[in-house]
């Protein structure tokens, strides 16, 4: 049947039981400018956003994509309308109304830029993924990266996040308009002081006065955000259709779980985050950590070795009940007490919410998408805890299962001439092809990625030899895991 398209003329005959924004669009003013609204920004911040403009209409949203153009192309005809469907028990949809504006890096560089510089735009923030923010290894700008290189020497026609941030900074400085507040919404620990240092230090690099002005006066909060988004499927855009009665290009999809924690600075009083369901703390320290160590930690494990063991989503590797019981294991009794104690903190209970989380059956998460760039979220999901872990004396066998499937992944991948998706993709492939199998030397292989596995570790036995016999141990992933659920 040919339903309408999803547009603001057609919202009136949308389904009854579909959410529509109720507030008027045209009367609101752009407060927020976010870089990178892939699925997850629609999700989750967009959906924060979308529900504060109800009642406060200066926060639309100007969605700035570096590059890419299909979401431009997807929801410009819907004037930027797209559908959010939640995936409990009766799955609900909801039009978002919040992103008014799409704007691509390249080609409208010039609104862009006046977007970034117009007094009303209070907050920048962005979902660029770990890769985005042009880090080394010590999470600190990457000089020798190719995009911050261009955009030192073009800062008019920036290509990464970091950039773009600091030009339209620099010209709010010459304006002199205060600056925005920056907002990091990635799965990073510390991220707003990691993504402040990086802004600071490419200003610095042509810009003394400015690189001083950003460090004094611009607040980039931490945050931490937390919802499960699969990407979109035919399936979806279906579900969709019948719950809305109209055609939507490209809807997006996530659990009713979600959470988004800011760290309680001035600038984030600007507006009533909190009436919307916004955590404002003064430590998001504790709430980053867990999340980061117990959704994303288990999330890289049960991907690696899920598909390995031959899953495909994250339900199917939660029923395979040896998998199930040792993400358990992993999080009970290494992730869990890596956080130490803290009040008001109940780590038994939020690993069985996120358990519940991971089983929900109405969600089909690809362990495929997960497994993306696991040379930049290892890392922060699982080897800092190795490391703390060692330097307390407490055992890793346990918590290396993630990096030897990682491994295994890469090597089966690259044997096979199936593309990796990792900014590091043709170095893992080199090494991946290059790999025989044997532990010892195929780990002397990796170690050349430094960031999963550091010469400092390396460097300690315990760990070397814990890898190695998970490595081998994965030879044959279906019965892998009998050793490390028995000790
Ligand atoms: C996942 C995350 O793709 C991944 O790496 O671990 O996207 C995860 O679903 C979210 O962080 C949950 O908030």
């Amino acid at each position: 049947m040919i339903l309408p398209r999803l547009t603001e003329a057609s919202l009136h005959s949308a389904r009854s039981g579909a959410i529509l924004p109720t507030y008027d669009r045209g009367a609101t003013k752009f407060g927020i400018v976010h870089i990178g609204p892939g699925a997850f920004h629609r999700a989750h911040q967009a959906y924060y956003a979308d529900t504060l403009l109800h009642a406060d209409k200066r926060w639309a949203i100007s969605a700035l994509s570096l590059k890419s153009t299909t979401l431009r192309d997807a929801i410009d005809p819907q004037q930027g309308l797209y559908t959010l469907v939640e995936l409990g028990a009766a799955p609900r949809a909801r039009v978002i109304g919040a992103i008014r504006e799409l704007l691509v890096g390249p080609t409208d560089a010039a609104r862009a830029f006046a977007r970034l510089a117009a007094r009303d735009t209070r907050l920048v923030s962005m979902t660029v993924t770990e890769k985005g923010y042009c880090l080394d290894a010590r999470n600190e700008l990457d000089a020798s990266n190719a995009d911050i290189a261009h955009d030192l020497a073009n800062p008019d026609a920036p290509r990464s996040t970091i950039g773009w941030l600091v030009e339209g900074l620099k010209r709010r400085r010459a304006q002199g308009i205060p600056p925005y507040s920056v907002l990091s919404c990635d799965n990073l620990p510390d991220n707003g002081a990691v993504l402040k240092r990086a802004l600071v230090t490419f200003a610095r690099a042509t810009d003394a006065a400015l690189a001083q002005w950003i460090e004094a006066e611009v607040a980039s909060p931490r945050t931490m955000v937390d919802s499960i988004t699969p990407a979109t499927d035919d399936r979806l855009r279906e579900r969709t259709r019948e719950l809305t009665g109209l055609d939507d290009r490209w809807p997006i999809q996530r659990e009713p779980f979600t959470q988004w924690v800011i760290e309680d600075l001035p600038a984030m009083r600007e507006a009533d985050w909190p009436s919307v369901g916004v955590t404002l703390a003064k430590d998001v320290g504790v709430y980053d950590r867990a999340k980061l160590r117990l959704v994303n930690g288990p999330h890289s494990t049960l991907t690696y070795v899920g598909l390995l063991r031959g899953h495909e989503t994250v339900a199917d590797a939660m029923r395979d009940e040896q998998l199930a019981s040792f993400v358990e294991r992993l999080m009970k009794r290494d992730l869990g007490p890596s956080l130490g104690s803290t009040p008001g903190f109940d780590a038994e209970q939020y690993i069985s919410a996120v358990l519940a989380r991971f089983r929900n059956p109405g969600i089909r998460h690809l362990l495929s998408q997960i497994a993306w760039d696991g040379s930049k979220k290892l890392p922060v999901r699982i080897v800092v805890t190795i490391g703390e872990a060692l330097r307390a004396g407490r055992p890793v066998h346990r918590l290396v299962v993630p990096l030897a499937a990682w491994m295994r992944f890469v090597v089966r991948q690259a044997k096979a001439g199936v593309a990796i998706v990792d900014p590091d993709a043709a170095r893992l492939a080199d090494i991946g092809k290059a790999c025989t199998g044997e532990a010892r030397a195929d780990i002397e292989r990796f170690a050349a990625c430094e960031a999963v596995l550091p010469p400092d570790l390396l460097g300690d036995e315990r760990f070397r030899r814990a890898l190695e016999a998970s490595y081998e141990n994965l030879a044959a992933p279906k019965s892998a895991l009998t050793a490390e659920l028995s000790a």
